[in-house]
């Protein structure tokens, strides 16, 4: 097992990892920009080392600084945590390169899974579901419109290096997809470097829910259910929970277990989340994300696994510490997403925290580096907390959510806490009647 492992990142995530490590006797570097040298993650760090500027592309970005700091301090190992350099197949070859393990998967998974066409052309290869669209690329106008024959309408023009929402078009009909087409590849081409786009059928109303996979470098994977994340606004997560309120345990089983036998094929090993869009009955394979997911507490939350551990374990070449037969779900979980913002505009809200009280008891986590007289710096995610929730029930589990919502004292700055205290006794929320366009319905809907 690994002694010490540098953590590459910053917040509630680099805590997170730090937590995991020190339960399993591993000491921890932590690496900081100036702005973070009062940061939670760099106090309980056995070590730590300032990496450059608050910019994040000279300091939580810099393959140099971090590889080096890794080096200085005889760290073994790197995670790489969320964002940042946790999806970048350069990065994962170079600290290989120079003798350290990168704790997640293969550089090549990785640079597949970033290639969206590829991805796509993978999956459907692998035997999951995709929705109906091109086979590769769209490289003109002219195939863009034989294509839609089979295709339908309205179609969706993604890029394939986008993902998370960049750099997608819809198309109402044959009449707009010229038009949808070229705008598609410019936005591409500036965004990205990369004018390669792709077609697929739009789904009007679906839910996005994902499958956590994890997998050692032995052969051994498993899946630890769905994670339901349709509640967003403008491509970011707001509230995900755990199981899907839209699924049966047949469905869950079914789909759990097609991407298993998925990334078996793919010989995929660490952590990494398959997301699909739901619709009517049916899954369509949209991403696959082959780094930890800032949602992961809800999975923990029901299975009781930790997913961190079993992701150094596997960087480390140990086997599972679970096999399928033993993971098995109980009650319910939500994830509040905390964000330094103005509950109902976003606007970012940086800043001294005055006081803070974090709610506590039964089934009740709490993720942050927040502290009274801490300072929000204003160069990075807005992110600053995760309150997680378990209950026997979805009820249970929302009057659990409402009460730990009262409880959270963040004073000093604005946060999202009072936009989760409305959705938790709003309705479609309570029924679990929503899809991925209902949260920004319900906003644009709110009075005050
Ligand atoms: C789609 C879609 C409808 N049909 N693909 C947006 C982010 C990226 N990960 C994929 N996205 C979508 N792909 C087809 N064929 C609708 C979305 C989408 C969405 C997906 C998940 C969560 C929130 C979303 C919000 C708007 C659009």
């Amino acid at each position: 097992m690994f002694e010490k492992i540098l953590i590459a990142n910053r917040g509630e995530i680099a805590l997170r990892i730090h937590r995991a490590c020190h339960e399993m006797g591993i000491k921890t570097v932590a690496v900081h920009s100036t702005a973070d040298a009062e940061a939670m993650h760099v106090r309980l760090a056995d070590e730590s080392v300032c990496i450059g500027p608050p910019p994040s592309r000279d300091s939580y970005l810099s393959i140099p600084a971090i590889i080096s700091a890794a080096t200085i301090t005889g760290a073994d190992a790197i995670h790489p945590g969320v964002g940042f350099l946790s999806e970048n197949a350069t990065f994962a070859s170079m600290v290989e390169e120079h003798g350290i393990t990168f704790i997640g998967p293969k550089p090549q998974h990785i640079a597949l899974m970033g290639d969206k066409v590829a991805a796509r052309g993978a999956a459907r290869e692998l035997g999951l579901p995709v929705v109906p669209g091109s086979d590769g690329a769209v490289s003109s106008e002219k195939e863009a419109l034989a294509l839609s024959a089979n295709i339908g309408f309205p179609l969706l023009i993604k890029a394939a290096a986008g993902g998370g929402g960049r750099g997608m078009k819809i198309a109402a009909d044959e009449a707009a997809l010229p038009e949808a087409f070229r705008m598609a590849r410019n936005e591409a081409r500036a965004a990205f470097d990369n004018d390669q786009v792709y077609m697929e059928r739009y789904l009007g109303q679906p839910r996005h829910i994902e499958v956590q996979i994890l997998a050692d470098g032995h052969g051994n994977i498993v899946h630890l259910g769905e994670r339901d994340c349709s509640l967003q606004r403008r491509h970011q997560k707001v509230l995900e929970e755990a199981p899907s309120p839209a699924l049966n345990d047949t469905q869950c089983d079914e789909i759990g277990r097609t991407a298993v036998e998925a990334m078996k094929k793919l010989g995929y090993r660490s952590v990494g989340t398959i997301e699909f869009l739901y619709e009517e009955g049916e899954f369509f394979f949209i991403e696959m994300n082959t780094r930890l997911q800032v949602e992961h507490p809800v999975t923990e939350m029901i299975t009781g696994v930790d997913l961190v551990r079993e992701q150094i374990r596997a960087a480390a070449g140990s086997t599972l510490s679970v096999a399928q037969e033993d993971i098995a779900y109980m009650g319910h979980a939500m994830e509040c997403r905390i964000n330094a913002e103005h509950w109902r505009t976003f606007v970012p809200s940086p800043g001294r925290v005055k006081a803070y009280h974090a709610p506590g008891g039964v089934g009740v986590r709490v993720d942050s580096g927040l502290y009274a007289g801490y300072s929000v710096p204003p160069h990075y995610d807005s992110l600053v907390a995760k309150l997680v929730v378990h209950g026997l029930t979805r009820e249970d589990c929302i009057m659990r959510l409402r009460r730990t919502l009262e409880e959270y004292v963040i004073d000093g700055i604005e946060t999202t806490i009072p936009l989760h205290q409305r959705l938790a006794v709003t309705p479609a929320f309570m029924n679990g009647h929503y899809n991925i366009h209902w949260l920004e319905k319900f906003l644009a809907g709110l009075e005050g």
